[in-house]
């Protein structure tokens, strides 16, 4: 894209709303904008990081056998009602009337929804174990919305639900969504803890929370050295093998298993002193056990190997997709900007044309723009060099590729690495074959 007609709206000043450092960079690097209390536009540079998040979620939920499918933002009150839980779930939702005065919400989770999907369409043992996701917008009326898109009343959430036949299937759907979502954590660029936690709203009695160190989480955690080091993507763990998997979640929970000053400080104790870390934590996911909370209540019955009917065993599973851009800010930033992992950066080069008009510059920038394409912003505007450094930094692309008159004249760049401000003088096709393998 070019920079001179991209809509990344970038401000110099700190915006006064913006309590903390992800929610200040997001407006400040013209990555949202707040339309409502609570509620965010995603401007084009900002959508290419949800979609980036998004990607990597979801080919990791696929990886994990899970199938995706959609299912809508507004949902019947009476499919609630069935659950028990129209009432119980208080102001935070978000009650819609139409205009034949039937009675919907804007969904807050999806329990109710796919358990109803499931009743109609499953009926045997055969069908099962399965494990369904979506990739779709909630509405929570928090009390208090706050750091932007972390505490938004409009966010954007991966869920899954998990239909097994009896206790021992469920668990291990558990652990496979558990080892899925440490491998996506990691190739996010960010190092998660899971946490046994509480079950909430949403109920069930086997829980943990996924917390990712930044030092500005709001949460104080302890957790085993370890966490720091392990390699979830590497295939040490098979996904899909049972043993596997049990191995990989006692590893998980006993002696790495972390715990926040909400709950019981014995695993200290279990921690040897010289591998314990505390910091600070953000929750960026949340799974749940919870059996035939919903499945009985509303019915959910398929017959069994013995030919007797029973209600499956549930799981859900959650991964705040929008937080997670405020979460990876809080993680990965300096005073000048965002620093994004390559993963996940909107562009993976900003190619910085410091004299446009010169034409030797314009035609080296032009000839390196049309090699990347849509991976790289062009910045082609006419705005002093200092302008252009510090919007690039702010930015927080991975490379920046930045064009001189000196430099051009020779026929070289200057390539940056955002994350140690590393600098080098290379030829133009060095820098191509260095950030695009060609
Ligand atoms: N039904 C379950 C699992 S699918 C569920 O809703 N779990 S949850 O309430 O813990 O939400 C899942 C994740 O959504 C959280 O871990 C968090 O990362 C994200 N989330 C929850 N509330 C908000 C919010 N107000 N703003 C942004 N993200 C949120």
């Amino acid at each position: 894209m070019r920079l001179s007609r991209s809509l990344i709206p970038t401000l110099k000043e700190t915006p006064a709303e913006a309590q903390i450092v992800s929610h200040r960079l997001m407006l400040r690097a013209g990555l949202v904008r707040q339309t409502a209390s609570g509620i965010y536009a995603w401007l084009p540079a900002g959508y290419r990081v949800l979609t980036n998040i998004a990607r990597i979620v979801r080919e990791e939920q696929d990886a994990a056998g899970a199938q995706e499918l959609l299912m809508p933002t507004i949902q019947s009150a009476d499919l609630w009602r069935e659950s028990g839980r129209y009432d119980g779930y208080g102001k935070e939702m978000l009650r819609i009337q139409d205009r034949h005065e039937r009675e919907l919400l804007y969904g807050p989770t999806n329990e109710e929804m796919i358990t109803d999907i499931f009743r109609q369409s499953v009926h045997s043992y055969r069908a099962l174990p399965q494990i369904v996701y979506h990739i779709q917008w909630k509405f929570r009326d928090e009390v208090r919305p706050r750091f932007g898109v972390m505490r938004g009343r409009e966010f954007l959430m991966k869920d899954a639900y998990s239909f097994d036949l009896d206790h021992k299937g469920a668990v291990i759907s558990y652990r496979k969504m558990m080892l899925a979502y440490m491998r996506t954590f990691q190739r996010l660029g960010l190092r998660a803890i899971p946490m046994a936690a509480d079950t909430g709203p949403i109920g069930g009695d086997l829980s943990h929370e996924f917390i990712i160190l930044a030092a500005t989480g709001e949460s104080q955690v302890f957790y085993d050295a370890a966490f720091e080091s392990i390699d979830y993507t590497s295939r040490e763990f098979d996904i899909h093998a049972e043993a596997d998997l049990a191995r990989f979640y006692t590893m998980m929970t006993t002696p790495y298993a972390a715990t926040d000053e909400k709950h019981d400080p014995a695993l200290f104790e279990k921690l040897d002193p010289s591998r314990r870390r505390e910091g600070r934590g953000i929750e960026v996911g949340h799974i749940f056990y919870f059996g035939t909370k919903y499945s009985q209540p509303m019915n959910f019955t398929a017959t069994g190997p013995d030919g007797q009917p029973f209600h499956p065993e549930m799981g859900s599973y959650g991964i705040g997709v929008s937080r997670l851009v405020g979460a990876v800010i809080e993680a990965s930033h300096d005073e000048a900007g965002i620093i994004w992992p390559e993963a996940i950066a909107p562009f993976r080069a900003a190619i910085l044309n410091l004299k446009p008009g010169d034409a030797a510059c314009d035609g080296l920038c032009e000839r390196v723009y049309a090699r990347f394409g849509a991976a790289a912003l062009y910045d082609d505007r006419e705005e002093r060099a200092g302008v252009k450094f510090a919007d690039a930094d702010l930015l927080g692309h991975p490379w920046q590729i930045i064009v001189g008159p000196r430099g051009a004249a020779a026929g070289k760049v200057e390539l940056k690495r955002r994350v140690d401000g590393a600098r080098e003088e290379v030829s133009p096709e060095a820098a191509l074959a260095k950030l695009l393998g060609v």
